[in-house]
C-alpha cells in the first residue's frame, strides 16, 4: 500500500504574507500559469512570503496537481493558497498587494488596506504586448476614488522601459542541463508517457486555440520530405485533432499518415511544459505565457494570439512581428509574418507552411539571438521588486 506523506503545514491566521497576489480565471490557463509562476519564483527565489488568491481551483489543479480544490486555505510548494470566496473573510493584506489582468479584488480588502499604515502597495499586473504604447502607461498610478490608496500599472514588455517577462533565474541554466543529458530527457518522455520520437523526425509541440487551422497544417505535414512527429498536450486541440483522426483520441494515442506521426500526451505540468518546448523544433504556442516560454526555449515557434473583438489583436501581433523580425533576412521574415498571419486567420494553405520549413536552419539561429538578446534585461521579478523597494 502507498503511503501518503502529511500534507504540508498550512499557516495560522497570525500569518502575514509580503505579497497577496489575486487570480481570477477568465477562461484557460494564462491567467493562473502567469500567477503561479510568479508566486513560485517570489517564493522560490526571493524567500517571499507569498499567500495566492484563486477563484477556480480546479483549473489550477490540472496545470499544478498538488492543488486539493476542496480545500479553502492549503500550502502549496511554500506558498499559502487560498481560494478566492464571494464571502471573502479579509485577513490583514500583505506589504504588496498585485491584482493581476484588472481582476477587481474585493471591495472589503481594499477597504482593509487602507485601514493599514503604510498602506500596501497596490500593483495591477497586466497583460504582455509588443505595442508602442505599452512605456507610457508602465508603472502610472490611478488613484481611487474615495480612499487615500493609488493602484499602480505594471506592463510586462520586450524592451527596458517596461515590466519585462517572467524568467526564473535557472531557467536558462536547466535548459542547457536538460538538452545535454540523454538521462534527463529519457526521464522526460516516461513521465510524457511515450517513447522517444525517432532521432531524425522534425518534432512539432501543438498548444492552440480550437479555432486554428489545425488540420489543415496536419494535412501539410503528411507529405513532407523530413517525417513530422507532432506532440499534443491534451487541450483545446483535441476536438480538431479526433476530427482529422476521425475517432475519440486520449492520451497515450497514436495517429499515422503518411509521414506524419501525432502523439497525444496529457496535459503537462508547467516544468514539464518547458521540456516539451526545448526538444521540439517548431513550438506552436497560444496566449501569453506559452508564448514567453517558446522565447525562453530559443526555437522557431509559431504563436497564435488570444483572440479579441474587432480583430483588435492582429495590431498586437503585427508589434511583436515588427520587433522579433527586424533582425531577420526578409526572405526569413516573410516566412514568419506569412504563416502566424495564416495561422492566426485561420487558413493554412500549403506555401505559408512549406515557406517557414525552408526557413527553419536560419530561424532556428534567429531564436537563440532572440532569446539571447531578451535575457540580457533584467526579468520581471526583478523589475516588479526594484519597483516595490522604490515605493515602500
Ligand atoms: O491558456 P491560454 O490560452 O491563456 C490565455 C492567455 O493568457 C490570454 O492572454 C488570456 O487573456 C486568457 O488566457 C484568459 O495560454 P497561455 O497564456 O499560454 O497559458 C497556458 C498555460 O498552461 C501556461 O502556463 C503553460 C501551461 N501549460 C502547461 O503547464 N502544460 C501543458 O501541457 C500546456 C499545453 C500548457
Amino acid at each position: 500500500m502507498l503511503s501518503r506523506s502529511p500534507p504540508p503545514p498550512v499557516p495560522s491566521s497570525a500569518f502575514r504574507p509580503d505579497w497577496d497576489i489575486f487570480c481570477k480565471v477568465i477562461d484557460n490557463f494564462g491567467d493562473i500559469g502567469v500567477c503561479w509562476r510568479l508566486a513560485r519564483q517570489l517564493a522560490g527565489e526571493r524567500q517571499l512570503r507569498v499567500r495566492l488568491w484563486v477563484d477556480d481551483l480546479e483549473t489550477f489543479r490540472v496545470l499544478c496537481p498538488q492543488v486539493d480544490p476542496t480545500l479553502s486555505i492549503q500550502a502549496v510548494q511554500a506558498i499559502e493558497v487560498r481560494r478566492w470566496e464571494t464571502s471573502l473573510v479579509t485577513p490583514a493584506p500583505a506589504r504588496v498587494v498585485l491584482e493581476t489582468f484588472a481582476c477587481r479584488i474585493p471591495e472589503t480588502f481594499v477597504e482593509a488596506m487602507a485601514g493599514q499604515s503604510p498602506a500596501p502597495l497596490w500593483i495591477n499586473l497586466d497583460h504582455l504586448s509588443a505595442e508602442a504604447w505599452v512605456p507610457g502607461f508602465h508603472m502610472l498610478p490611478s488613484p481611487h476614488p474615495r480612499l487615500p490608496l493609488a493602484k499602480y500599472f505594471f506592463f510586462p514588455g520586450f524592451g527596458s522601459a517596461t515590466g519585462g517577462l517572467l524568467r526564473e533565474r535557472d531557467l536558462l541554466l536547466r535548459r542547457q542541463q536538460f538538452l545535454g543529458s540523454g538521462e534527463l530527457q529519457a526521464a522526460f518522455w516516461r513521465r510524457a508517457g511515450c517513447a522517444p520520437p525517432a532521432a531524425h523526425n522534425l518534432l512539432l509541440s501543438l498548444f492552440a486555440y480550437q479555432h486554428a487551422p489545425i488540420g489543415e497544417l496536419l494535412q501539410r505535414c503528411e507529405h513532407a520530405a523530413t517525417p513530422v512527429c507532432c506532440l499534443a498536450p491534451l487541450s483545446g486541440t483535441l476536438t480538431a485533432l479526433e476530427s482529422y483522426a476521425g475517432r475519440a483520441l486520449g492520451a497515450g494515442n497514436v495517429v499515422r499518415r503518411g509521414t506524419l506521426e501525432i502523439r497525444v500526451l496529457p496535459f503537462l505540468e508547467q516544468d514539464l511544459y518547458d521540456r516539451l518546448l526545448w526538444l521540439c523544433d517548431v513550438n506552436f504556442v497560444r496566449g501569453e505565457d506559452s508564448f514567453v516560454r517558446a522565447q525562453w526555449a530559443a526555437r522557431p515557434m509559431v504563436w497564435q494570439i488570444y483572440p479579441q473583438q474587432e480583430a483588435a489583436h492582429f495590431a498586437k501581433l503585427d508589434a511583436f512581428l515588427d520587433i522579433h523580425c527586424a533582425g531577420l533576412p526578409a526572405t526569413s521574415a516573410a516566412a514568419v509574418r506569412g504563416l502566424w498571419h495564416a495561422w492566426n486567420s485561420g487558413r493554412v494553405d500549403a506555401g505559408p507552411w512549406q515557406r517557414f520549413a525552408s526557413q527553419l536552419p536560419a530561424l532556428r539561429e534567429h531564436a537563440l539571438r532572440w532569446q539571447e538578446k531578451l535575457a540580457r534585461q533584467a526579468d520581471l521579478s526583478t523589475r516588479l521588486l526594484r519597483f516595490v523597494r522604490s515605493k515602500l
